[in-house]
């Protein structure tokens, strides 16, 4: 069911303090981490802490996907970021590889565009 914890999600046991993580912030709704493969200077993921497979899937919580983007900023904030890119992957072809919707913000270097 929509938001419910999934036992074999990696990102629903960070967010239930059973793997570690570098964790940047936390609210009452959401969980941001620092990527352990970063490629940027800054890296953060900003997790929900339901679980939902991915941002259309998170749709069906507006207050919730409006928490996810406040913090997005809040990140960005927090690390003096001016300019960052935030990214939601959705789909293999696109590179998400984990099924819990997380937001990618990245920053402090030159950000090219179009993405690879
Ligand atoms: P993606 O958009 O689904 O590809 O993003 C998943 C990210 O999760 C990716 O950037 C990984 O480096 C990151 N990650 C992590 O931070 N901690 C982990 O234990 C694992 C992946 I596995």
């Amino acid at each position: 069911m929509a938001g419910e914890p999934q036992d074999d999600c990696l990102f629903c046991k960070i967010v239930a303090g059973r793997i570690p993580a570098t964790i940047v912030r936390e609210t009452e709704t959401t969980v941001a981490f620092r990527d352990i493969n970063p490629q940027a200077p800054t890296h953060v993921l900003v997790v929900p802490k339901a679980h939902y497979q991915n941002a259309a899937a998170l749709a069906a919580a507006p207050d919730l996907a409006a928490d996810l983007l406040r913090e997005t900023q809040a990140v960005a904030d927090e690390e003096k970021l001016e300019s960052y890119r935030t990214v939601f992957n959705t789909g293999s072809g696109a590179g998400q590889t984990v099924w819990h919707v997380h937001a990618h913000v990245l920053g402090g270097r030159g950000l090219e565009w179009p993405p690879g």
